[in-house]
């Protein structure tokens, strides 16, 4: 019984789909539904060799907390409907569908997809990791068996906290993982994560740039504010130990509480407030930032100019015009930003009466146009966080007015639909193209000239180990959709191409990501390159760049 329980909460939060097939294979419909109830028979007897990629994405921005007396351990449930995390997974569901569907690569297999939500939370990602080595029944513990389906490696985690804590475990086995997000420089070191790579640069690359900008306009002391975590902390001790190198100033540093502190986030601002330092390097995911940015406007704190971290430099939920006196005139760097063909599509074909158990799709509209869905068992958009003021928060736990499902999707202005600013999401891309392209190249290995010795044997689908396709990601080159080639080195590593971007309104009083330089790779060195004649919006009372000395 026990068991039982336990299944039925993971499935709250986990969800499977079922692979969506190619034409001419076998039809099965495309399916969603709770892990907890999912019968995997159906879908994997129904095809030759299917294999799972996994996946993992921040779909909800926090776990709610658990406050009664606990009597035996459940899955933590999850809050705060993430448009940009559900937007990553759905982008992966139209990679694994685009794949299925092209003849060059993996022609005879067809790849399915098993995704977990990972809240944002280290739990809920260790939580996903156990499952996906074990499987769900207890009694069986190795994945292959447990679900009948073979699962050849992970997408993600979103953080790199997630990724970290997963690849621990993860790399126990060699399992392999390919992150899209995570960019903690300690993740390059194999020793510790033997199996994890990625499609995004490590923050090495970022903290370096960072040093450069700063030199290129004579700044001298800066402050800096990291999140939490591992991508705050270790982007700021590398940003700090290039600033030394540089013989350049650090005027104070400080840490953004992950749950929120009225005590801790106070030490952060009033830093900010007295120290004469007018340049402040900030490196936090956008999530994490939010309760810190309205801080700053509590406290009408402006004159500052920021260097933003890539994880919020495009970000829409700190993006916002009435942030502009604050945050206007931020400069940072991106990730070069991409069109992904057929995506826009792909994301506008979702409605919740397509299929009642989509819990996830059913949350999206009811988040997406405040209204609550008829007859569904999904709450609508609860928030238990603690408010500034210490209470708890339980905002609109329920919205009065039922959805018609005549809702537009094009009436929506949140980062699901944006295609305008595809950067991280083009990395979702790449990472289940790197598994694909490695699983092809697998499949197509001669025997007498495989990779693994003795006898420089093959491996084959379906009944390989995890392990050895490493070696075919390891040694991974390809070209993507857009022409870009992805390589990855030693470490799992691929190079960082960087977009300065500055902050400025534009003639509707939106903000504007002005690309004002890059941060390139070219002769085996990087270059900063600022654009001649390119007006840079700086937010100081003079309008000039400012003088941080
Ligand atoms: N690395 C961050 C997470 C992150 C992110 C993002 C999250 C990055 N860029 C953009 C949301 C959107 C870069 C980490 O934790 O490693």
């Amino acid at each position: 019984m026990a068991g039982r329980n336990k299944c039925l909460a993971l499935g709250f939060l986990a969800f499977l789909w079922a692979d969506l097939g190619t034409e001419g294979k076998e039809e099965e419909e495309q399916t969603c539904r709770l892990l907890g109830k999912f019968d995997l028979n159906g879908y994997v007897g129904a095809k030759n060799h299917s294999l799972v990629i996994g996946g993992l994405f921040p779909i909800h921005s926090r776990t709610i907390p658990a406050n009664e007396s606990i009597l035996e351990p459940v899955s933590a449930k999850c809050e705060g409907f993430n448009f940009r995390g559900f937007c990553w997974m759905k982008t992966m569901i139209h990679t694994i569908k685009e794949i299925n569907e092209r003849k060059d690569i993996l022609p005879n297999i067809t790849l399915g997809y098993q995704i977990f939500d990972t809240c944002f939370t280290i739990s809920k990602s260790v939580e996903a990791a156990l499952v996906f080595l074990t499987g769900q029944e207890e009694n069986k513990s190795n994945f292959r068996n447990s679900t009948g389906a073979f699962l050849a490696g992970i997408v993600g985690a979103g953080g790199s906290s997630l990724s970290v804590a997963a690849s621990r475990i993860l790399g126990l086995y060699y399992l392999p993982q390919v992150g899209y997000a995570s960019t903690c420089s300690i993740l390059s070191d194999k020793y510790q994560f033997p199996s994890y790579l990625r499609t995004i640069a490590s923050d090495k690359i970022q903290s370096e740039a960072m040093v450069r900008l700063i030199q290129h306009f004579g700044w001298v002391w800066i402050g800096t504010i990291a999140a939490d975590d591992d991508y705050g902390k270790y982007g700021v001790k590398m940003f700090k130990e290039n600033m030394e190198n540089a013989n350049l100033c650090i005027a104070f540093s400080e840490i953004i509480p992950k749950v929120y502190s009225y005590e801790k986030m106070q030490k952060a601002v009033d830093a900010i407030k007295t120290s004469t330092a007018r340049v402040i390097v900030l490196y936090a995911s956008d999530i994490d930032l939010s309760p810190f940015v309205l801080e700053m406007v509590y406290r009408n704190i402006t004159d500052r100019t920021w260097i933003a971290s890539e994880a919020w430099i495009t970000s829409a939920l700190i993006a916002k015009p009435e942030y502009f006196p604050y945050f206007g005139g931020s400069i940072g760097f991106a990730i070069p930003r991409t069109d992904i063909p057929g995506l826009k599509e792909f994301l506008y074909d979702v409605h919740p009466s397509k299929d009642a158990n989509d819990v996830l799709t059913i949350e999206f509209w009811q988040t997406a146009f405040n209204c609550t869905w008829p007859n569904s068992s999904v709450p609508y958009n609860s928030d238990h966080r603690v408010n500034m003021t210490g209470k708890e928060d339980r905002l609109h736990a329920m919205s009065d007015t039922f959805c018609t499902g005549e809702e537009k999707l094009e009436d929506l202005k949140n980062t699901y639909l944006d295609v305008s600013q595809l950067r991280i999401t083009n990395n979702v891309k790449q990472a289940v193209y790197s598994m694909a392209y490695a699983l092809d190249g697998l499949s197509t290995c001669e025997e007498g000239r495989g990779p693994y010795v003795p006898g420089n044997t093959c491996a084959y689908i379906p009944d390989f180990e995890p392990w050895q396709l490493m070696y075919y990601l390891k040694t991974l080159k390809f070209t993507t959709h857009d022409g870009r080639r992805i390589e990855m080195d030693e470490n799992g590593d691929v190079t960082g191409y960087y977009d300065i971007l500055n902050w400025q309104l534009d003639d509707d009083g939106n903000i504007a990501f002005v690309k004002v330089g890059e941060y390139v790779f070219t002769n085996s060195m990087f270059e900063l390159v600022i654009t001649k004649n390119t007006a840079i919006y700086w937010n100081t009372e003079s309008s000039e760049c400012p003088h941080s000395v």
